[in-house]
């Protein structure tokens, strides 16, 4: 059962969606920069216009109400609402205030994310993360954002996926701002973006009355085969937060999220990196603490386990006959949407939100005009029954579907597509996808009785 207010929502990202890269005083961000690489792209595509979001916004707003859902979690554009000179965009920060008008005039409450990946072009020139001083200009920028957006949004998350960012930007060079870091500088960046989320959590508290604040890291569960071997249990809970030397960007759970939640790095940490360590004293560990009120966490994939002989952990490739995604890392495992709550729940002990879950499908026009996506309802049935079941056990307050439209799918570009409303990128045509109308049956369902409508 869920609790019949459990919170069903959609979201988005800036860059993925907006379009209009250079209206109203906008500035470049990194990805703006990043994608004029063509080879950086899978099929060469850009964020120029997308889902013409910042003009159709309006549109955007109908589509959500249409699907019945309480909260829109969306992210701001840094580079929209902050000048080259550091100073507030009015013209910028004023469409974020129009959305935000007209979420709450049809019911729909506004879910920020800060920052979802489109750093300032012009702070990367300085270092980006890599700068001592960002925190004090995300602070900045965070104090812009809360003050403009007064009595609209009180639900903020600071960072979303930190372990992308900063993996896939800073150390494989496969997002924007393409760095290969080397591990000293990689540990530097981390904490420093810690930082970020610690200062902008301080200003939203002070800025924000009865705001909620979170921080949404992704990650790929370990799934247990045996359900009732408690050994297994316990060493995949175990795996699931131990340090990854690599960062590997769907890992790193407890580097970042120790920090948080319990107030420093874990012990293993300080070890394994003795000889590298970023300087972090105690007032940052102060700092990074803040309270925060949800878990939010991304969660699309895991992995499934048992243990050989000897008792050690080795990973099993099922195959269970599910539809597959059509991106390489989007194996079908519906039981992350269990294990992964209840590791969280267990060892940070706050409510869990699921900020991101959806699938990538191969959607195409039928010859009806419609777009019927059957596997994507299969992954949302599928995944749903496991956050349904393990919503008994523990406090599970809601679930964001990833996304609302096809959007820029960062470097697959265009080519990978994750919404439940297609977008026809000839002619800006917005399609809803059968999985949008499931969608919106299974959210009537839940506020009806508290169930999905199947179980
Ligand atoms: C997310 N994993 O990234 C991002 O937040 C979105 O912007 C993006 O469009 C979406 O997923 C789909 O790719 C992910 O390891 C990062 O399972 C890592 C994982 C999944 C998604």
């Amino acid at each position: 059962m869920f609790k019949k207010d459990f919170i069903f929502g959609a979201a988005t990202a800036s860059y993925q969606i907006e379009g209009s890269i250079s209206k109203d005083g906008k500035c470049e961000s990194i990805w703006d920069e990043f994608v004029k690489n063509k080879e950086h792209i899978l099929d060469g595509s850009d964020g120029s216009v997308v889902c013409d979001s910042y003009i159709k916004y309006k549109d955007d707003v109908k589509l959500l109400k249409g699907l019945n859902i309480k909260s829109y979690r969306f992210s701001i554009s840094w580079p929209r609402v902050i000048t080259e000179d550091n100073k507030p965009n009015l013209k910028g920060l004023n469409y974020y205030k129009k959305l935000c008008n007209e979420l709450i005039k049809n019911g729909i409450e506004p879910l920020v994310t800060l920052y979802h990946w489109d750093m300032p072009k012009w702070l990367d020139d300085i270092g980006g993360f890599l700068n001592d001083d960002i925190s004090d200009y995300f602070e900045y920028y965070t104090d812009v954002v809360t003050k403009a957006l007064d009595g609209l949004v009180k639900d903020y998350i600071t960072i979303n996926e930190p372990q992308c960012i900063l993996h896939l930007g800073y150390k494989v060079g496969v997002f924007a701002p393409g760095r290969h870091l080397d591990d000293k500088d990689m540990l530097k960046a981390i904490h420093n973006l810690l930082k970020c989320h610690g200062k902008a959590t301080k200003i939203i508290r002070k800025n924000v009355k009865n705001s909620t604040v979170g921080f949404a890291p992704c990650s790929r569960p370990l799934v247990p085969v045996d359900k009732d071997n408690e050994l297994l249990y316990q060493k995949c809970y175990e795996e699931y937060f131990d340090i990854d030397r690599n960062f590997e960007y769907a890992n790193c759970v407890s580097i970042y999220s120790d920090p948080i939640f319990l107030g420093d790095y874990p012990k293993k940490y300080y070890e394994e990196f003795k000889d590298i360590l970023p300087n972090i004293t105690k007032e940052d560990l102060e700092l990074i603490n803040q309270p925060l009120d949800y878990i939010y966490q991304n969660i699309y994939t895991g992995n499934y386990y048992s243990l050989d002989k000897d008792n050690n952990l080795v990973k099993n490739d099922f195959y269970f006959g599910y539809p597959e995604g059509n991106i390489d890392w989007l194996q079908v495992v519906p039981e992350a949407l269990y294990y992964g709550p209840k590791y969280l729940y267990q060892r940070y002990k706050k409510p869990i939100i699921i900020s991101e879950n959806g699938f990538c499908n191969n959607d195409n026009i039928s010859l009806d005009g419609k777009v019927h996506d059957p596997e994507r309802i299969d992954y949302l049935r599928r995944y749903l029954i496991e956050l349904e079941k393990v919503a008994k056990e523990i406090d599970v307050k809601g679930y964001y579907v990833w996304s609302l439209f096809d959007n820029f799918e960062w470097s697959s570009g265009l080519s990978k597509r994750f919404g439940l409303i297609y977008i026809n990128y000839r002619n800006g045509k917005r399609i809803k996808k059968d999985s949008y109308y499931e969608y919106k049956k299974i959210i009537k369902k839940v506020a009806t009785d508290g169930k999905i409508y199947w179980t």
